[in-house]
């Protein structure tokens, strides 16, 4: 799947935002993640195995992409399913920007989740819901959460020389995971035992 399409000339524009759907128009670069697009990202691989079976559709990204040079900004629209792998929330794959200095805000358009930042091993989250902004600061590796039972929808603004930078978290993942625990969503360690 091309992360970027083809860059917008850089001129005003209007952008729409469908509020029942997350989709973003005009939107260059649309993708989406299915299960089998993360593999090993949960902790719980015989319950990803088993959804692997259907697998499903975790989120979909809708971007209005523009030049990537310093002081343009890439902005898109993500709408992530409710679920769970095993007692594992659906979530994004997560990165950190390649360029490290750079940050980025998302605001909460549908639906409840959380976002999770991470600096040097140490997580945290921050809610997301309509009406709440999350700013990701530099330097955090960030992934989003959906912890409730309808889809998550969100707006992320970023600078377009940002970057993704995957490779970490696909190797070693964030130092700690949401998990429901009689319904509430929990943050334990990475390694905690799955319940
Ligand atoms: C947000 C932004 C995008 C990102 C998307 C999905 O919309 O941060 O840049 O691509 O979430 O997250 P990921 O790239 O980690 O799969
Ligand atoms: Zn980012």
């Amino acid at each position: 799947v091309s992360r970027h399409g083809s860059p917008a000339t850089g001129t005003p524009a209007r952008l729409d935002v469908n509020e029942a759907t997350g989709r973003l128009t005009p939107a260059t670069t649309t993708f989406a993640r299915r299960l089998a697009d993360m593999r090993g990202m949960y902790r719980d691989g015989e319950a990803e195995a088993r959804l692997l079976a259907d697998d499903p559709l975790i989120y979909e990204v809708f971007q209005y992409d523009v030049p990537e040079r310093t002081g343009e900004l890439f902005v898109c629209t993500t709408v992530l399913q409710p679920g769970r792998v095993g007692d594992e929330y659906f979530m994004t794959k997560g990165h950190f920007h390649s360029r490290r200095d750079c940050a980025e805000t998302y605001i909460g358009l549908q639906g409840a989740g959380e976002v999770m930042m991470m600096r040097d091993e140490r997580c945290e989250t921050v809610a997301l819901a309509p009406g709440t902004v999350a700013y990701v600061p530099p330097h955090y590796a960030h992934r989003t959460i959906n912890t409730g039972s309808s889809p998550l929808v969100f707006l992320a603004v970023y600078p377009a020389q940002a970057g993704h930078d995957y490779a970490s978290i696909e190797q070693t993942g964030f130092a700690a995971r949401l998990v429901d625990r009689n319904g509430t969503p929990t943050l334990v360690d990475r390694l905690a035992p799955l319940s």
